[in-house]
C-alpha cells in the first residue's frame, strides 16, 4: 500500500548563500511539491526565504530540466546531442578518462566545481574522486578570498557575534552588501532592532540599492574606495577622543602607530578619493563613535576590487577603534565558516591528497582552457574536465577565452547539470543531476551559526542522479585508490561527518532538524582574545604571511602582495579610469537571479526585464547616452551590447550592471563576464569581479 503523502517536511536551501535557510515543504495531496516557506521554528531564518526559493516548484518542475544523459553529436557547443542510458555514459567517461590519464598524466584531467549546491556531501565528494586518483587539484577564486583574507588578517578567525544579536544593536553598519537581494534573513535582525531598540542603520554601497532604500543613512561611494573611508572614520574618532583606549591597548597590536598614520588620513583627503561629501563622512564617523553597540554587517561585494582585501581589514578594524566588540549587538561580523570544525575525511579523502599536484585556479578557466603555461602552473595541458555544480561559460571572468577554451575539439568535457546551462552546451556528455529535495544532504549556514539537515523530500524523476552516484560510479570505472567514501550513501556519509565531528548522529540531527553551535559569548566576542598567537587583532597583518581560510599552498602570494599598505590605507591597485575607459563597472547581483540560477525561470526572468546598465544621467550626457537607448560597453577583454538606463543614485564615474543574465540574453551572445579580469587579487587570489574600467557608446 502507498504511503499517504505528508502535508509538509523539513529541508534547507542549498543555494550558494549566507542564509543557509531552514525550509518548510508543502505538498499537494498528489505528493507534488507545492511551495516552500522559512522555517518559523529556525532563530536565524525566522520564517523568511527570498521570493525565487519560495516559488521553488517552478524550478522544480521545468519543462527545461534535464532528465537523460546526452552525448554529443554536433560540432563542440552547437548543442546537438543523442540520448544515451546512464551505463553507456558512464562508461564513456571512464574510457575517455583512463585513455587520457594514461597519454596525458592524471594531472590532464581537471575536476571543476563550485557552489551550486552548498551541500557538504553532494558538493565536496568531487574532491574524494581528484585526491584518489591524483587528478588536477582547483584553488577556489571565484567568491571568498579577498573578503575572508581581509577579515581574519585583522581576526585571526573566521567567525564573530552571533549574526543574531544584530537585534540586540543600537547601530547596524551594512557594508559592501545587498542583503534585500543577497541574503535576506539580515533585513529580519536589522528590521527587529529598528523595532525595538530604534537603531540607526547606515548602508555603504556604489549605488543606491534595495537594500540602502531602507537606510537611514545612505553612503554611495566609488568602487574601490572603502579603505579611504574606513581611514577618515577612524581618523575622526581618534581626533574627536572616541577611541576605546582601554581596548585597543589591551586587544590591538599597535594602536598608536595606527592613530599616528591616520592623523593625515582627514575626511577631506577621503573626500577626494572616495567622492563623497567630507561632511557625510563627519556625521558618519560621529554616529559610530557615539554607539558603542554598533554591528558592523561586512559583505563580499566590496572586496570584489584589487584591493579589497586591504578594504574589508579596515572597515573591521573600525569595531576595533570604538571597541564594539565588547558589547552585545557590537562588533563586526562577515562569516561564521570558522565555527563548525568539519571532519571531511569521508567525503573528501584529505588524507589521499597530494600538495604536490597542481592547484588550478578556478576564475583562470579561460587562460587554463586556451593554454596558458603560466595559469597551467607548468603542466600539462588539461585535456579533460568534469563540472559540477557551476556555469564558467557564463559566471567565469575573461569570458571570451573561457568560449575558446570549451571550443576546443580535444577537450573531453562532462558537464553534470539540472539544465542545458551555457556550459552543459559545451559538453561532450551531459549527465542530468537531481535538485535539493531530491537527494540527502547536509549544510552550514556562512551568515548563521546552524549545521542543518536537508533531506530528501521527494523521488526525482527518472534520469537525474545525485552527485555523488556520479562521483562514487566514475571512481569504480577508473581504478581510482580504493576509499571507503565511494561505498556510502549520502546517509552513511552525513552520519559519519556528524559522530567524526563531535555533532551526534544523522538520525540525531533529523529529529533536531537543525543544530545551534554558536560559540559562547566571550569567543564570539574575541574577549578571550583574537585568533592569532598573539591573541590580539592586527591592524598591522604580515601580509602574505597570514592566515587565511584561503592561503593557497605554501608561501604562493598572488599580484603585488609586497605593495600592500602596512596599515589600513586607500591602495590605488584598483583597474582605474582612463581616458580611453573612462568608467568603472560594478557587476552587483540581481535579486531575482542567484548567480546564473533562477535565470532559467520565467518569473525571475520578468521581475529583471533584460539585461541592463545603470549610468547616472549626468555620466550619460557625457558620453551621449540616452535612456533606454541599446549601448555597448567594452574594454580589451571584449565588448558586450546592453541597453542603458539613467539612475540618480550611482556613484560618479561608475556604472552598474545587475546579474548575471544569460549569454544568450545579449544581443551577440558575449555575457557581462566578457569584461571582467581574472588576474589574482593580493595577497592570496580571488576575482575582482566589481573593479573592471570600460567605455561606453550608443550602439
Ligand atoms: N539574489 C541573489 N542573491 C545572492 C547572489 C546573487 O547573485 N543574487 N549571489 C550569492 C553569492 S554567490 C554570494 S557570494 C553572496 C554575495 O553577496 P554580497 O555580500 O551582498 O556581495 P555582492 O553580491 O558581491 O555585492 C554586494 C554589494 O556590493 C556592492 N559593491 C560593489 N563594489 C563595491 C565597492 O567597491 N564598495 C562597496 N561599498 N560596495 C560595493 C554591490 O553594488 C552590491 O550591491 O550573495 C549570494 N546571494
Ligand atoms: N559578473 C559577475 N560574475 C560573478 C559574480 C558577480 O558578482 N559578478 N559572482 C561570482 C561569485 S561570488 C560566484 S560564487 C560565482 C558563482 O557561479 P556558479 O558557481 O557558476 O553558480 P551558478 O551560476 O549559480 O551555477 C550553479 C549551477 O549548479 C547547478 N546545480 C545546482 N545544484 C546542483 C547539484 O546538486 N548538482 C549538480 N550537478 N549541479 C547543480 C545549477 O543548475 C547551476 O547551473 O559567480 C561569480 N561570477
Ligand atoms: S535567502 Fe538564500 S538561503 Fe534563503 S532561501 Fe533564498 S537563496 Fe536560499
Ligand atoms: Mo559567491
Amino acid at each position: 500500500m502507498n504511503q499517504p503523502t505528508p502535508k509538509s517536511t523539513f529541508s534547507t536551501c542549498p543555494h550558494d548563500c549566507p542564509s543557509a535557510c531552514s525550509v518548510d515543504v508543502h505538498f499537494y495531496p498528489h505528493g507534488d511539491v507545492r511551495r516552500l516557506n522559512g522555517a518559523r521554528d529556525n532563530t536565524y531564518t525566522a520564517g523568511v526565504v527570498c521570493a525565487k526559493v519560495a516559488r521553488y516548484p517552478e524550478r522544480l518542475y521545468h519543462p527545461d530540466r534535464l532528465l537523460t544523459p546526452l552525448r554529443r553529436v554536433g560540432k563542440k557547443g552547437e548543442a546537438r546531442f543523442e540520448e544515451i542510458s546512464w551505463d553507456a555514459a558512464l562508461d564513456l567517461v571512464a574510457e575517455k578518462f583512463l585513455a587520457i590519464e594514461a597519454e596525458f598524466g592524471a594531472q590532464s584531467i581537471w575536476p571543476y566545481y563550485y557552489a551550486g549546491t552548498m551541500g557538504q556531501v553532494q558538493r565536496d565528494s568531487i574532491h574524494r574522486l581528484r585526491h584518489a586518483k591524483g587528478y588536477s587539484r582547483q584553488f577556489d577564486t571565484f567568491c571568498t578570498n579577498m573578503a575572508w583574507t581581509g577579515f581574519t588578517a585583522g581576526t585571526g578567525r573566521l567567525a564573530g557575534p552571533d549574526p543574531r544579536e544584530m537585534a540586540q544593536s543600537d547601530q547596524i553598519v551594512i557594508w559592501g552588501t545587498n542583503p534585500v537581494s543577497t541574503q535576506i534573513n539580515v533585513m529580519t535582525h536589522v528590521t527587529a532592532a529598528r523595532k525595538k531598540r530604534g537603531a540607526r542603520v547606515i548602508v555603504v554601497d556604489v549605488y543606491e540599492t534595495e537594500t540602502m532604500k531602507q537606510a537611514d543613512i545612505g553612503v554611495v561611494l566609488k568602487p574601490g574606495t572603502d579603505a579611504a573611508l574606513a581611514c577618515a572614520i577612524m581618523h575622526v574618532l581618534f581626533r574627536d577622543g572616541f577611541a576605546d583606549w582601554d581596548y585597543l591597548n589591551r586587544f590591538t597590536d599597535c594602536p598608536k602607530e595606527l592613530e599616528a598614520h591616520l592623523k593625515t588620513r582627514t575626511p577631506d583627503w577621503a573626500a577626494e578619493i572616495t567622492g563623497l561629501d567630507p561632511t557625510l563622512i563627519e556625521t558618519v564617523a560621529r554616529h559610530i563613535g557615539e554607539t558603542k553597540k554598533t554591528f558592523f554587517r561586512l559583505g563580499y561585494g566590496f572586496t570584489r576590487s584589487r584591493n579589497g582585501v586591504v578594504g574589508m581589514h579596515a572597515a573591521a578594524s573600525i569595531a576595533c577603534v570604538i571597541g564594539s566588540w565588547q558589547y552585545e549587538g557590537g562588533g563586526a561580523f562577515h562569516n561564521n565558516g570558522g565555527i563548525y570544525h568539519f571532519n571531511k575525511e569521508m567525503i573528501e579523502a584529505t588524507s589521499l591528497k597530494d600538495p604536490s599536484v597542481r592547484a588550478l585556479d578556478q576564475s583562470q578557466i579561460g587562460r587554463i582552457l586556451t593554454g596558458d603555461p603560466a595559469a597551467l602552473l607548468g603542466g600539462p595541458l588539461v585535456k579533460a574536465i568534469l563540472v559540477q555544480n557551476t556555469n564558467p561559460v557564463s559566471v567565469a571572468p575573461e569570458q571570451e577565452l573561457v568560449k575558446e577554451g570549451f571550443a576546443r575539439e580535444d577537450l573531453f568535457t562532462v558537464v553534470h547539470e539540472q539544465f542545458m546551462t551555457e556550459t552543459a552546451q559545451m559538453a561532450d556528455i551531459v549527465l542530468p543531476a537531481t535538485q535539493f529535495l531530491e537527494h540527502d544532504d547536509i549544510y552550514k549556514g556562512g551568515g548563521h551559526q546552524y549545521i542543518s539537515l536537508g533531506p530528501k523530500a521527494v523521488e526525482p524523476p527518472e534520469g537525474p542522479r545525485e552527485n555523488l552516484f556520479v562521483i562514487n560510479e566514475i571512481a569504480k570505472r577508473v581504478d581510482s585508490k580504493s576509499h571507503p567514501g565511494f561505498d556510502m550513501s549520502a546517509r552513511d556519509h552525513i552520519d559519519w561527518l556528524l559522530q567524526n565531528s563531535g555533532q551526534g548522529s544523522f538520525d540525531e540531527l533529523y529529529s533536531e532538524k537543525w543544530r545551534d553551535v554558536q560559540p559562547d559569548f566571550e569567543t564570539s566576542h574575541f574577549l578571550n582574545g583574537f585568533g592569532h598567537s598573539d591573541g590580539k587583532f592586527h591592524f598591522k597583518p604580515a601580509w602574505g604571511k597570514t592566515f587565511s581560510p584561503n592561503k593557497p599552498d605554501g608561501d604562493t602570494v598572488f599580484g603585488p602582495c609586497s605593495e600592500m599598505p602596512e596599515l589600513p590605507d586607500q591602495w590605488d591597485v584598483i583597474e582605474l579610469a582612463d581616458e580611453d575607459h573612462p568608467l568603472r563597472l560594478a557587476t552587483s547581483p540581481s535579486r531575482s537571479f542567484l548567480n546564473t540560477t533562477f535565470n532559467e525561470t520565467e518569473t525571475s526572468k520578468k521581475r529583471e526585464g533584460r539585461p541592463e546598465v545603470w549610468i547616472r544621467p549626468d555620466d550619460a550626457v557625457r558620453f551621449g547616452i540616452e535612456d533606454g537607448a541599446k549601448v555597448k560597453l567594452g574594454n580589451r577583454r571584449g565588448v558586450v551590447t546592453l541597453h542603458a538606463r539613467h539612475v540618480e543614485t550611482v556613484a560618479p564615474g561608475t556604472v552598474i550592471s545587475e546579474g548575471i543574465w544569460p549569454n544568450a540574453a545579449f544581443e551577440d551572445g558575449r555575457g557581462i563576464n566578457t569584461l571582467t579580469g581574472a588576474d589574482p587579487v593580493a595577497p592570496y587570489g580571488g576575482a575582482a569581479f566589481h573593479d573592471t574600467a570600460v567605455w561606453i557608446k550608443a550602439a
